[in-house]
């Protein structure tokens, strides 16, 4: 199907928790269009989805796959992403690409973290969203029950669509058919609640309903978009990737009802950098200016790097030139690509609502804009919020020499994924990869060793603690040496505050009268830099800190930048002696699910972690979650703790949420540790 229009594109993120059914459905998706003749599944590792080597291998998704089938006129973009919170950040990027957002719930374990999570940042996101309840050809599916909990636990506004009937053999329509028999609950009552909810954003047609008893369906539609741009309306399918019952009638729902990209709400745009940017608004129409965002980047083995984007804007050919951000130099598109699984499938263009992909093209970035205009630059979408990553492991090279190497392989494999970070800890000289979690960072040496055949060694990391300073104060030294001929001079004054939490370092040079040449002032910054990595007091990253360089004084003979450095460094050090200095501790946000019963383990344990439970709530009948906060350095072990104490039924996630204060006894023992260490080290 060559020439759709944007409107009869749909674009459908499939996320939820993971082993719910998702790559399973995008694989029946696949099949009830005709785009695959048979399907596969992911026991043989045979789906079009779940390609990678590694995928098959644990039969889980850990990457975004990009997926596309044509039906009745439409062409319908699928990312099928994966359920682990390890894998969150790719399920996350996704939702920069889509007008909806499909929740899939799997009827037989009911709603858990991933689906309840994923249900709030679409809907910060204000994606259309809708809820697929999946396996319902299960043998202890309790459906009515199910969807009781998801209305419950996400709003009166989830309402079925269509309903199981035959038992769970098929599915019945409720929205455009009001007879009909269903499994449980009533057809015509669900048809009733629909309508109600949907006339409930037009006025208008409320009144008429009130009066005539019906609408037309046709009449619904606009009402129906805007209800679920509100986000007034979730309307919840069901099916059986299995047995395939439901999935023509989804893909019916998503070509008649899912928003088309001019029924979504458009993503916002900034133009312009930091408070002088402007927000607007792309306009899904292919004669403008092309705008596409970039939400994923792949190092493909084979064709190199690969940028997929979104059109939010324009048409994108063959021949368009493109520019990358803010660069100055476009490129040729040349080879324009559509992705089916592993498969790049060339397209000759791609218009608003289009997911599409170029290769080999390195100056395209992850979250980077593409754009067709001299006029368009400085522009940036709305940046998503990625969870910080906390899981940490610290690795050395198995083989001496494959340093570079392993470098090199990081930061490709960092390049593509935003919730893996590298660091090189200089006081101990290690490097450590911190992911999302334990499976985040296994899958990460796992290609490391396939792919690239590079073995390394692991051990647990420092726990990631700052330094900051907590007063104001001053700070001076001069540097001055006589070696033989020539001297080394240069003296500095500075002054350094404390910022607030999160602002990390600012710079400022107020120097006056030259009594230090502007040319050495670099210098000293370079100095005062060299501190930033291992603060004073034990060693961490100094963080939160103004350093204002004020006055010093220079020699024209033997002022050389080494006697700045020096000087720049050391009058920080002096600063900060005095400003009282404290040790920040990572304090991480905890969702655990657990059963009920181990609601008093689970919270009495947390609080002997110096944790504190900030909620919970029930998920379904007998299953809880629980959010609290703790700090990062007690939680080791964590994972093997909540199995023991839940019987393997619990499970749990966590996110940084900021960096406060360690307790004194914390602050002593680190400070002892590290002074130890350098009297190691000068020994
Ligand atoms: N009974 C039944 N099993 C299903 C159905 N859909 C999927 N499954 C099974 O559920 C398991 C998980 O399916 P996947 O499709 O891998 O689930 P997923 O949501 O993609 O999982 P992640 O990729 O880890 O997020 C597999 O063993 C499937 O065969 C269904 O409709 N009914
Ligand atoms: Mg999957």
């Amino acid at each position: 199907m060559a020439n759709y229009a944007s409107g009869n594109i749909r674009t459908v993120a499939l996320v939820g928790q993971g082993g719910s059914g998702k790559t399973t459905l995008a694989e029946a998706l696949l099949l009830a269009s005709g785009t695959i003749k048979e399907a596969g599944t992911v026991e043989r590792g045979t789906t079009v989805s779940d390609f990678d080597p590694l995928e098959k291998a644990w039969q889980h998704s850990l990457r975004a796959s990009l997926l596309h089938l044509d039906t009745q006129e439409s062409r319908i973009h699928l990312i099928d992403t994966p359920g682990f919170p390890d894998f969150m950040g790719q399920a996350i990027g996704a939702l920069d690409a889509v007008e909806t957002a499909a929740i899939v719930v799997s009827a037989q374990s009911g709603i858990e973290m991933i689906a309840s999570r994923m249900m709030d940042w679409a809907a910060t996101r204000r994606l259309c969203r809708l809820v697929i309840v999946n396996k319902i050809d299960a043998e202890n599916a309790d459906l009515p029950a199910l969807l009781a909990s998801i209305q419950s636990l996400f709003g009166k506004e989830c309402l079925p669509i269509n309903l199981p009937a035959n038992r769970g053999k098929k599915v019945v329509d409720c929205f455009f058919n009001p007879d009909g028999e269903s499994d449980f609950s009533s057809v015509s009552r669900a048809h009733g609640a629909l309508v109600d909810q949907v006339v409930e954003v037009d006025e208008a047609l409320m009144a008429k309903y009130l009066e005539q008893g019906e609408i037309a369906p046709d009449e619904l539609h606009a009402p129906f978009e805007k209800a679920l741009r509100d986000g007034h309306l979730v309307p919840v399918c069901f099916v059986s990737a299995k047995t395939g019952a439901g999935v023509a009638e989804l893909l019916e729902v998503l070509v008649k009802l899912a928003p088309s990209p001019a029924e979504g709400n458009p993503p916002l745009f900034y133009k312009g950098e930091g408070d002088a940017a402007t927000e607007f608004r792309s306009e899904p129409d292919p004669k403008k200016h092309v705008l596409a965002h970039v939400f994923k980047v792949v190092m493909d083995p084979f064709v190199g790097k690969l940028g997929i984007f979104r059109v939010h804007q324009g048409t994108v050919t063959k021949d368009t030139q493109l520019f990358v951000g803010d660069g100055r130099k476009p490129f040729k598109v040349g080879h324009l690509f559509m992705l089916q699984g592993g498969r790049n499938v060339e397209v000759d263009r791609a218009v608003p609502g289009d997911i599409a992909a170029v290769a080999k093209v390195d100056d395209i970035d992850f979250d980077c804009v593409l754009h067709d205009s001299h006029d368009e630059d400085h522009i940036h979408m709305q940046p998503l919020e990625f969870p910080t990553p906390m899981h940490g492991v610290a690795i050395e090279p198995k083989r001496r020499g494959d340093e570079q190497r392993i470098s090199d392989v990081l930061h490709r494999m960092t390049a593509e994924d935003p919730t893996l970070t590298v660091e090189h800890d200089t006081t101990l000289n290690e490097t450590v990869l911190w992911g999302l979690g334990d499976l985040h960072l296994r899958s990460v040496l796992e290609r490391m060793a396939s792919q690239f055949k590079l073995e390394v060694t692991t051990r647990p990391p420092r726990i990631p603690y700052r330094e900051t300073i907590t007063a104001p104060a001053e700070g001076h030294h001069r540097h001055k040496k006589q070696t033989g001929g020539a001297g080394q001079f240069g003296e500095v004054y500075l002054k350094i505050e404390p910022l607030p939490r999160g602002a990390g370092f600012e710079f400022v040079n107020t120097v006056k009268g030259g009594a230090i040449p502007t040319s050495l002032i670099p210098a000293v910054q370079k100095g005062v830099e060299q501190v930033l990595t291992s603060g004073p007091l034990a060693g961490f990253p100094l963080q939160d800190v103004r350093v204002n360089v004020y006055d010093g004084k220079y020699h024209p003979v033997d002022s050389k930048e080494v006697a700045f450095v020096s000087a720049g460094r050391k009058a920080f050090l002096d600063a900060i002696a005095k400003a009282r200095p404290i040790v920040l501790e990572p304090v991480v946000g905890v969702e655990i699910n657990c059963p009920a019963a181990n609601m008093g383990d689970v919270t009495g344990d947390l609080s002997s972690r110096r944790g504190q439970v900030t909620g919970t709530k029930t998920l379904q009948a007998g299953t809880l979650a629980v959010t609290g906060l703790a700090p990062l350095g007690e939680l080791e072990g964590y994972a093997a703790r909540l199995k023991s104490m839940t019987g393997g039924q619990g499970a749990w996630s966590m996110e940084l949420s900021h960096y406060e204060q360690a307790p004194p006894l914390l602050q002593q023992q680190l400070s002892s540790e590290y002074a130890k260490h350098r009297r190691h080290e000068e020994e």
